[in-house]
Formats: structure tokens, sequence, C-alpha cells
């Protein structure tokens, strides 16, 4: 029952998780190969970043068949024996189901593109407006418009994401009928649900012109629609028959839109990934960003543990920079790292980690954009040129951003390319990994890893850590606290988000400091994080 409400979850990308055959790109063997680290992690569920055949322009989340495996990744056979190598651990896999779009590639779009029926009115396709401009003036999520000639139509189709990307058009019946069989597909192998990304902009109202903002014109016509419930509501009765579990990859969701997508008896998702937290160091769009302010990220963290009975609670995905840099401090790594793993495990919700993320990893360093692969990062150099930003600025503005920051291959040990690959790896490794690598950590009994690991056995042991309510008790602009309290046992977290000293009010017996301590009066040392429990 619930199991999504005991487990931690472990996202794996999987281009840059494991190697095994020298082809400098991660794949399912691979993947395989280390089932160990994560049962040793204690992980309930791996989410796979998508896996099916692409012209990896978004590496994956461009599809263009959705029910077999990427050559590149392996075969359906190698999925199967990861589904079954993964149940003989305890650990379920999830995939990630990408239907708001698909890949100019996919057979659909190749039919729709010609009108062949039914395809003909599976996309998003309009004419020039009579002045001879875009079909509307709605701008996409990777900076660009959102409409594309084609030449074969004769027509534009619309893409949210990349030019690649073209939007399912699900005022078109037959194309839930195609996933709802894609769903059937993966659930019949035993896959046990699925990461659903950006569902909450699956249905386009119209395709009339948005009211003008700074990024995402036209986001009011497809943003959380009813429909999109409805459609979400047909899906489920697919997963419920299985047994199927769903989160939602949902941008700009308040905790209202949250609520409507995740209550029980509306029967559309399990849970949502929200992303308010993940903004508060920009402005307006990720691109702008200041420096974080732990206050307003540790309101926005209560808000939410308020609001909705149950969370995601994520501090990295794929699309984000490591967290060290960005949430803790580079010259505290050790701590910091420490730190952030303590909030993660702790919150009320089901925690999410990473690749990486159990190991310390942070942001790349490149030296230019021509190191870079994400095609987000070059559309907005391309843009950011345009506009002769000069080139130092530019290259500060990507750095900070790219989604190629957690993209970096996985640091196993400190052999040629970390231990990622015996060939010459798609995205460069950091150069750090002769000090940031697991193999190293594993002997290390003060490691990141060893702490993850540590806690995530604390967490199966301690069931108000993961069913216990919150009651937030202090956020200032650098301390956060926290209680969890179920039935009559009750346990504090103190987190010290800065490099100073700090007081704060709570007592108790001493369960865990990432400090060298066996009692706590109250001071922490600077990003010193100590869980205690009511004497
Ligand atoms: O990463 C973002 C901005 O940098 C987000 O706006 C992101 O594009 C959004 O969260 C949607 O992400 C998902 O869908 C995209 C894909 O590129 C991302 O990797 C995926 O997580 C399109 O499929
Ligand atoms: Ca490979």
């Amino acid at each position: 029952m619930e199991w999504w409400k005991d487990a931690i979850i472990y996202q794996i990308y999987p281009r840059s998780f494991q190697d095994s055959n020298g082809d400098g790109i991660g794949d399912i063997p691979g993947i395989i190969s280390r089932l160990d680290h994560l049962q040793e992690l204690g992980v309930g569920a791996i989410w796979l970043s998508p896996v099916y055949p692409s012209p990896n322009d978004d590496n994956g989340y461009d599809i263009s068949d959705y029910k077999n495996i990427n050559p590149e990744y392996g075969t359906l056979e190698d999925m199967d024996r990861l589904i079954l190598e993964a149940k003989r651990r305890g650990i379920r896999v999830l995939m990630d189901l990408v239907i708001n779009h698909t890949s100019t590639k996919h057979e659909w779009f190749e039919k729709s593109r010609r009108r062949i029926e039914p395809y003909g009115d599976y996309y998003y396709w309009a004419p020039a407006k009579p002045d001879g401009t875009l079909p509307n003036n709605w701008t996409g999520f990777f900076g660009e418009h959102c409409w594309q000639w084609d030449d074969v139509r004769g027509e534009y189709y619309l893409h949210l994401f990349a030019r690649t990307q073209a939007d399912l058009n699900y005022h078109c019946p037959k194309v839930l009928d195609e996933v709802k069989e894609v769903l059937r597909f993966w659930l019949d192998r035993g896959v046990a649900g699925f990461r659903c990304d950006v569902i909450n902009l699956l249905w386009k109202d119209n395709l009339s012109d948005g009211e003008r903002r700074l990024a995402l014109t036209g986001l009011e016509h497809y943003l959380s629609r009813p429909e999109t419930h409805d459609i979400l509501r047909q899906l489920r009765k697919v997963l419920d028959g299985y047994k199927a579990f769903t989160v939602g990859e949902t941008v700009f969701v308040t905790p209202d839109m949250a609520r409507d997508l995740c209550a029980e008896d509306r029967e559309e998702l399990n849970m949502v990934f929200s992303f308010e937290h993940m903004e508060c160091d920009q402005h307006f769009i990720k691109w702008l960003k200041h420096d974080f302010r732990p206050k307003a990220f540790f309101e926005c963290l209560i808000k939410w543990q308020k609001e909705l009975p149950w969370n995601t609670i994520y501090l990295e995905n794929h699309d984000q920079p490591r967290s060290i840099p960005r949430f803790g401090c580079d010259g505290y790594w050790r701590e910091s790292g420490k730190l952030l793993a303590t909030l993660l495990l702790t919150l009320r919700g089901t925690p999410f980690i990473y690749q990486g993320q159990e190991i310390g990893m942070v942001d790349f360093d490149f030296d230019g954009i021509d190191q870079l692969n994400d095609v987000e990062s070059r559309n907005v150099n391309r843009i950011l040129s345009a506009y002769h930003v000069p080139d130092g600025m530019r290259w500060k503005i990507i750095a900070r951003s790219s989604r190629d920051n957690a993209r970096t291959p996985m640091q196993w040990d400190d052999g040629p390319n970390a231990g990622f690959s015996t060939g010459k790896p798609w995205l460069g490794v950091n150069r750090n990994f002769h000090f940031i690598n697991l193999a190293d950590q594993e002997n290390d009994s003060d490691s990141i890893w060893n702490w993850y690991k540590d806690l995530s056995k604390l967490r199966r042991e301690r069931e108000v850590l993961r069913r216990g309510d919150f009651l937030w008790l202090e956020a200032t602009h650098r301390v956060f606290v926290y209680r969890r309290r179920l039935g009559r046992e009750r346990v504090t977290v103190a987190l010290n988000f800065s490099n100073r000293c700090a007081w704060v009010g709570s007592q108790g017996r001493l369960l865990r400091s990432n400090y060298q301590r066996d009692s706590f009066n109250g001071r922490l040392h600077p990003w010193e994080a100590v869980i205690l429990e009511d004497a």
C-alpha cells in the first residue's frame, strides 16, 4: 500500500550513469551492473530519464518510438533484465513518460506532415496569420518562439520545447488511445509507474495570441487546463489496473493546482514535482539568477509542507545545477553536502536523489560553450549572441544555469574517466573526480556517501521520519529548525545554512550530527545539521 510514501526514489540519467561497452554512452547493462550501489543506498525505486529511441536533440525527451529501447542504451531484453534484477533487490523501475510532444522523427509526425489519416491532426498545425506572421505570439521553454514551418505539409507546427519536439494534439481522441497503448506496453513488462514529463501542459485551449510576458507568452492557454485533468483521469484508469504509480513534473504549479492534480479522491496523479523552491534564487526566469537567500527557501518549503498532505522532496535533477554550490557552500563541501542530505531525507514527503548527489558531485568545470551539449544552453547562447551580449557575460550566465551542470558522467572511482567508461565520454567528466568519487567515499566513514546511507537507514527504521507530520520551529535568514511528530515520537532537525555558528532554541537527545560531538547544547557549527530526539 502506497509504497511510494515509504520509499526513497533515485533518478538515473542513463546517458551519464555507467557505460558498459566503451562507446562513451551510459547504457542499461551499465545500470544493471550498478544496482548493488543503489541497493546499498536503500532506494525503493529508480526513475530512468528516457531510454526510448530518439534522435537525442534533447537527450531522449524527443522520442521517436515509444515502444522500444534506444539501441545506444540496449535492447528490450536488457530492459526486461533490468526490471528483473532490480526487483530481486527490492527496487521498482519507473520510466519517463514524455507525452506532451514527440520527436519530429516519430512515425506519427512523418505521417501527419503528409496528411496521412488518421495522423493528420495528431499535432497542432496552423497556417501563417493573414499578414504572413507566425500563427500566434507564443514563446517556448527554450527561449525561442514556438512555431516551425514544415515544407512537406505547408503549415507551421507548434513546439513548446525544441524545434524537433512537436506538441501532440489532445483535441484528437486517437492521440490519447495511442498513449494508453504505450502505458500498457510498459506496464505489461513490469514497470512500476511513470514520471510524467511536463504533464500539466498537455491541453492547449486554442491557439489565439497570449498576453505578452517576459517569458512563455501564451502560458495561460495551456497551464493546468480542466481538460488536462480529464486526460489524467482517463490515464489513471489504465494505471490503476496495474496499481501503478505516477509522479507528474508540473511546471509553474501553485499549491492549489498541485492539490487538484494529486488529491487522492480526484484520481489523477500520486504526487507532483513543484518548482517554487528551485526558483528561490532567480528573477522571473532561470537565466537571471541572484544570490541564494535561505530564508525565502525555508519559507517556500514550509508553505508546501503545510499546503499539501504529501510532497516530492528534491534538490537536484537533470535540468538543474548541482545543489552544493547552489544552496550549500563549496568551502564547506562535506558539511553542506551532508546538511542538504539531511534536509532531503527528513522533510515530509518522498525524497528523490539524483545520481551523483549521494557523493556530493558539483557543477561542471567546462571552459566554454563548445564543450556543452544541452540544447537549451545552445539556444540561449544563440539568443544572447543575437543581442550582442559580450562573450564573458554570456558564458557566465550559461555556466551558472546550464543543465549540463548535472549531466556530466557519474564519478565512480579515480581511474580513467572516473570509471564511467573505457571510451571517450559523450560529455566531459568533471576534473574533480580525483577528489570526488564513490570508491574513495566508500572507504571513508565520514563521507557524504556514508551519511546518505546512514540517514536512509535511519529513515527506514524510524516511521516518524517517513510518516510523521511536519511543524516548523525556526526559519531565519540562515537557520531552519523543524519537528516531525508521530504519536508520542518527536524528532527535531536543526540546520545551519551559513559559515558562522548559530544558536537555536531546540535541545534533545542527539541522534545525528555532521560534526563529531556527543551532545547538543543549542549551538550549531557552520553548516551543521543535527537530528534530535525528545529526551
Ligand atoms: O529545465 C527547465 C528550464 O531550464 C525547465 O523549464 C524544463 O524545461 C521543464 O521543467 C520541462 O522539463 C522536462 O521537459 C523538457 C526536457 O527538456 C526536460 O529535460 C524535462 O525534464 C522537454 O521534454
Ligand atoms: Ca554504452
